[in-house]
C-alpha cells in the first residue's frame, strides 16, 4: 500500500512527480530518472526522500566499528593524479615501507576491543601475495577474532598480475590465510574517459568490477566507494552506481557504498576546487535512493569531517566507520580536517547521540557487538 506522502506535489517540477512516486512506492527507479532527480530537485526533495529510505531500513540506528588502519607503504608504482599520500618508487621522500614486523607490532599494540583491522597501502612491487599471506596469517594468530579486510581491487590486480594467479585464486589464498573481506577502495570513477584522466594506469573498470564478482563468488564481502566532487559529472555518478547496482543484483556481495569526497591538497590535482557540504548532502542522498540493493551508506569520517558526518545522517547515512586510533595517513595528507584521526568510543557516541541517533557497534559485516 502506498505510504502518505509529506511531499507536496504541487510545489515540485512536472518532471519529478512521478520518479518521487517511485521512490515513495519503494519501486527502482532508472538511470535517467535519477539523473534528472539528481539534477532537478531540491536538496530538501533529496534529503527527504533519502531519509525516509534510511529511517525505512534502520529507523534512527547508526552503525560504527572499533577497528584499526595499517598502511604497509606509500610507495606506489601507480600514479593517480587525485592521490596525495603516495610517493613513486625513484621519490622516496617522506616515503615508508613496513617490515611485516612492524605491521605485527602496530596489531599487538592495538586497543585490545577493536574488531577489525583495515589494510590498505601504495602497490609496491617487493610486497606479493607470499608477503601478504605471510602477514595475514600471523594477524590472525596474534588476533583471532579481529577481521582482516584488506586490499584495493588496485592491489588485488597487481598481486595476482605478479603471482600469476587468477583474481579468484589469489583471493581464495588470501583467504585461506584468513582475509575476511575486501574494503571499496579504487573504484574512484567508472567511466572510462573520466578514469583515464584521474588515474589512468591502474587497474580498470572492468578489472575493478571482476575482481569483486570473484571475491563474492567465493563468499568474501567487500564495499564499494566512488571519488566525487572533482571533474566528473552527474552523468558519470550515475552510471558509476549502476554499474554497481547491476553487479549487486547479480551477487549480493556488498556490504556498503561509501562516496568519498576529493580532496585537494598536496597532489596534481589542487587546482580543483573542493565541493561544498551541498554538494556532499546531495551525493550521499541520490546514492541512497539509487543504490536499492545496498542496504548501508557510509560516510567515512576522516575524509569528510566529523560535523558533516553528522550532517549526512540526515542525508541517508546510516553508517560512520570507526575509530580508527590514529592509523590512517591517506586523507590528513590530502588536506582532511583532522590530522590525527582517532575517536574514543565515547566521542563517537556522542557524535551520533549528538543528531539524535542510536550508536550500534557493529563488527565489518555488521553483526551487533554486544558489550
Ligand atoms: O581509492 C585517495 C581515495 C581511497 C584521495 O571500504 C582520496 O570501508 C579523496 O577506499 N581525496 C582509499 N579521496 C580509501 C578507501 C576506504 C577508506 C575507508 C573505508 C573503506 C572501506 C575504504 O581513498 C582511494 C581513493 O578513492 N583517495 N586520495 C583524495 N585526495
Ligand atoms: Fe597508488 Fe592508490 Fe595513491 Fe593511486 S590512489 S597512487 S593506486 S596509493
Amino acid at each position: 500500500m502506498m505510504k502518505t506522502s509529506c511531499i507536496s506535489r504541487e510545489l515540485l517540477p512536472k518532471d519529478l512527480i512521478s520518479i518521487v512516486k517511485k521512490v515513495e512506492n519503494q519501486q527502482r527507479i532508472s538511470d535517467k530518472e535519477a539523473l534528472t532527480l539528481f539534477k532537478k530537485s531540491s536538496l530538501s526533495l533529496l534529503g527527504t526522500l533519502a531519509n525516509q529510505i534510511r529511517e525505512r531500513l534502520h529507523g534512527n540506528k547508526t552503525y560504527f566499528n572499533k577497528n584499526i588502519h595499517i598502511e604497509p607503504t606509500n610507495i606506489c608504482v601507480f600514479d593517480c593524479k587525485f592521490c596525495s599520500y603516495s610517493r613513486l618508487l625513484s621519490k622516496k621522500q617522506e616515503a615508508w615501507e613496513y617490515s611485516e614486523k612492524q605491521m605485527l607490532e602496530i596489531l599487538k599494540n592495538a586497543p585490545k576491543d577493536i574488531t577489525e583491522v583495515h589494510i590498505v597501502g601504495g602497490v609496491h612491487p617487493k610486497m606479493g601475495l607470499d608477503f601478504f599471506v605471510s602477514l595475514i596469517k600471523k594477524a590472525k594468530e596474534i588476533r583471532p577474532n579481529v577481521h582482516v579486510k584488506a586490499f584495493t581491487a588496485v592491489e588485488l590486480e597487481y598481486i595476482c598480475r605478479k603471482a600469476k594467479v587468477s583474481y579468484k585464486e589469489g583471493l581464495q589464498i588470501l583467504k585461506d590465510a584468513g582475509q575476511g573481506s575486501l574494503p571499496g577502495g579504487g573504484a574512484e570513477i567508472f567511466d572510462e574517459k573520466i578514469r583515464k584522466n584521474i588515474c589512468e594506469d591502474k587497474c580498470t573498470t572492468a578489472q575493478w568490477l571482476a575482481i569483486h564478482e570473484a571475491a563474492h563468488s567465493i563468499g568474501m564481502h567487500s564495499n564499494a566507494t566512488i571519488l566525487y566532487g572533482h571533474i566528473e559529472k552527474a552523468e558519470h555518478i550515475i552510471d558509476h552506481m549502476s554499474k554497481l547496482r547491476d553487479l549487486q543484483d547479480k551477487t549480493a556481495g556488498f556490504n556498503a557504498f561509501i562516496p568519498l569526497k576529493f580532496r585537494n591538497k598536496n597532489n596534481q590535482m589542487s587546482h580543483i576546487k573542493e565541493v561544498s557540504i551541498i554538494e556532499d548532502m546531495r551525493m550521499f542522498a541520490i546514492a541512497r535512493i539509487y543504490l536499492d540493493n545496498f542496504k548501508h551508506i557510509k560516510a567515512y569520517w576522516p575524509m569528510i569531517g566529523k560535523e558533516t558526518t553528522q550532517t549526512l545522517l540526515g542525508f541517508g547515512v546510516n553508517d560512520i566507520d570507526g575509530t580508527i586510533d590514529d592509523t590512517t595517513k591517506i586523507y590528513s595528507m590530502a588536506g582532511a580536517e583532522d590530522q590525527n584521526p582517532k575517536m574514543t568510543t565515547e566521542e563517537i557516541l556522542h557524535l551520533i547521540k549528538q543528531v539524535k541517533r542510536q550508536p550500534i557497534e557493529r563488527d565489518t559485516l555488521y553483526g551487533v557487538v554486544e558489550n
